[in-house]
């Protein structure tokens, strides 16, 4: 039998697995976020740099797989976030994931249209400060996950949320099966966060090559880049991340480039590996876990799975005698 988790947010939501799929930027398309909500998970739609029509036309593709609620991801360090609100909410999005900032001045707008608000957190002290602006859940992403990181592991980072908020924590960083999730329970969690995962599965749309390095990633082979620059974001280990890196020291002492510059830069970088799958230019955003992601399934397979052989575990944990 699957284990229920306690998770009243969830609930509303009609979820069959306490599992939501990360919103990442360029990757987590309306596609990807609609089937993984069709198969029982929360599906996010990642909106990374995107302008308002884009955000738009992959909501509408969230709505061609599924009818049930999924979410947008608004990466608050966008220029546009101010008109992605807007499309939320003239297009009845029932749940808002945030990352990279604060979205606490957005939150009573979010709470009067019904939406449900769970921004990442890095830090204890941010979980305690979104607990107080009143939002509905935290996500506490430790540093294995892909992408713009802060720098505690979840080992370390879920405990100490969980014993500093009493609002539900969902765990997200180095999870890819139901070890993780079953781990993450352990540590207090009532729910994961996959991203790395769902980037492997049959409808993600990454392009082949992501997938392909994906797969073939080892556990050593991801890297953080912009440590010095206090921008850190975990990436797989290609040429081009390497010489980044090395020129990081350099950069450093240049003044720093403007938003517009900072989000051509970035959101270039994410399209060219996810899109294009440039493997010269592109960067390839992926967590730790991805050593161990080594095949590629539907995500109705992946939610079964990791939750089936959580449960087990939790089970046989939990079992007296
Ligand atoms: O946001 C993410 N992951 C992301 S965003 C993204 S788009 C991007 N592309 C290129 C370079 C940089 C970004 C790719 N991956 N994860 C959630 C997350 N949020 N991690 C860390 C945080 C965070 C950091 C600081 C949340 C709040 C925060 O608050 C600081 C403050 O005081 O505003």
């Amino acid at each position: 039998m699957n284990v229920q988790l306690n998770n009243p947010i969830f609930e509303k939501l009609g979820m069959t697995y306490p599992i939501i799929q990360g919103g990442m930027a360029w990757a987590g398309t309306g596609h990807l976020a609609g089937s993984v909500s069709e198969a029982g998970g929360l599906g996010i739609i990642g909106t990374g740099y995107w302008h308002a029509d884009q955000v738009r036309a992959e909501i509408k593709r969230a709505r061609e797989v599924t009818d049930r609620p999924f979410g947008v991801n608004v990466m608050l360090m966008s220029r546009h976030i101010r008109e992605v609100f807007d499309v939320i909410i003239e297009e009845g999005v029932k749940v808002v994931a945030t990352g990279a900032g604060d979205p606490s001045p957005y939150l009573d707008e979010l709470h009067e249209h019904g939406i449900t608000v769970m921004p990442v957190v890095p830090s204890v002290g941010l979980a305690q400060m979104m607990e107080k602006k009143g939002v509905d859940a935290v996500i506490a992403e430790g540093s294995e996950s892909g992408g713009h990181i802060g720098s505690l592991a979840t080992m370390t980072l879920v405990p100490q949320v969980v014993d500093a908020v009493n609002i539900p924590v969902i765990a997200a960083g180095g999870i890819a099966d139901g070890r993780g999730a079953a781990a993450a329970v352990m540590l207090g969690a009532s729910g994961i966060q996959m991203g790395t995962r769902f980037l492997a599965s049959e409808e993600s749309e990454i392009h082949q090559n992501f997938k392909d390095a994906v797969l073939k990633a080892r556990d050593i082979d991801t890297v953080v880049t912009g440590e010095l620059m206090g921008n850190r974001a975990r990436v797989l280990k290609t040429k081009m991340a390497k010489k980044y890196i090395k020129n990081e020291r350099v950069e450093v002492t240049k003044p720093k480039p403007d938003a517009a510059a900072v989000e051509k830069l970035e959101n270039g970088s994410l399209r060219r590996a996810v899109v294009d799958g440039d493997k010269e230019n592109g960067a390839f955003m992926a967590g730790q876990i991805a050593g161990m992601v080594n095949d590629i399934e539907p995500v109705s397979e992946i939610l079964e799975n990791t939750w089936s052989q959580a449960s087990e575990l939790l089970n046989k944990t939990w079992r007296t005698k």
